[in-house]
């Protein structure tokens, strides 16, 4: 039994629905609201400690953060693997798992802060904002959440996440610079799902990034990325229309 806690628009549970709709897993679905703060209550605490999205639980126990959810579920469903049979190509696979933690994440966290968080955070008044910190667990979240509902972020935070943005656009592209079709080549692996989100979301919130050509190899990949039935139906997960049932009952997750 599989049970995920997710946030429909959070790319770090995209990555994980990804990973198991490639397997053609289903899993029981618990939406978390994270503007409605559902991550801070006490009951889900006890599966994330850090109070963010996703939560994987397996047969009673709880798997967090996202990497390393994806990993597990390439561990316990071995079919069709996606890692690399060899120590070289999962070490290669690592190099682009840890990139999507250490700067991808980073290049989209204040945006999107910015643009989803802090329009419901300012909205608080003294008080309620005072309770809705007490109860995030992590004095890293209480800062952000502090800053999205009064201050806002800097323009050097800003700069820093346009920063980031470069780098990683800039990193795929040489990555893929090879003819891909895959970040390992002919291989499709965690290493492109670990990526995927956060690319989508770096054209969602800075569409000129890739102006004029900029990034091709990236928007080719991601065009062909978008072609796959498991990338539309984890990132129109909520899509009622026919062509995400036909998606959803091809990959036999009704
Ligand atoms: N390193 C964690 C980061 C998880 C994370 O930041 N999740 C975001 C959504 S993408 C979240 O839950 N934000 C709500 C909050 O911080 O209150 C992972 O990869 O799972």
């Amino acid at each position: 039994m599989i049970t995920l806690y997710h946030g429909l628009a959070s790319t770090c549970s995209k990555k994980v629905r990804l990973a198991l709709y490639e397997k053609g897993l289903e899993f029981e679905s618990r939406l978390v609201n994270l503007q409605a703060f559902e991550q801070h209550d006490p009951e889900y605490l006890k599966l994330n400690p850090n109070g963010v999205v996703p939560t994987l639980v397996h047969d009673g126990r709880a798997v967090v953060e996202s990497t390393i959810i994806i990993e597990y579920i390439d561990e316990v469903w071995s079919e069709p693997a996606l890692s690399p049979p060899d120590p070289h190509g999962r070490a290669a696979m690592r190099v682009w798992t840890k990139w999507s933690d250490e700067h991808a994440y980073k290049a989209v966290y204040v945006p999107t802060w910015d643009r989803v968080s802090r329009p419901v955070a300012r909205k608080l008044s003294d008080d309620e904002l005072a309770k809705c910190l007490a109860r995030v667990p992590t004095a890293e979240r209480r800062g952000r959440w502090r800053a999205a509902a009064r201050e806002g972020f800097s323009a050097d935070e800003f700069a820093a996440a346009s920063a980031e943005m470069h780098l990683t656009l800039g990193k795929l592209d040489h990555g893929l610079a090879g003819g891909g079709p895959w970040l390992l080549g002919e291989m499709y692996t965690l290493a492109d799902i670990a990526m995927v989100p956060f690319v989508e979301r770096i054209i969602d919130l800075e569409p000129g990034m890739v102006d004029d050509g900029a990034y091709g190899a990236v928007t080719d990949w991601l065009a062909r990325y978008s072609e796959r039935p498991a990338y539309q139906a984890a990132f129109f997960f909520e899509g009622k229309d026919a062509r995400i049932k036909a998606i959803r009952a091809a990959l036999g997750i009704g």
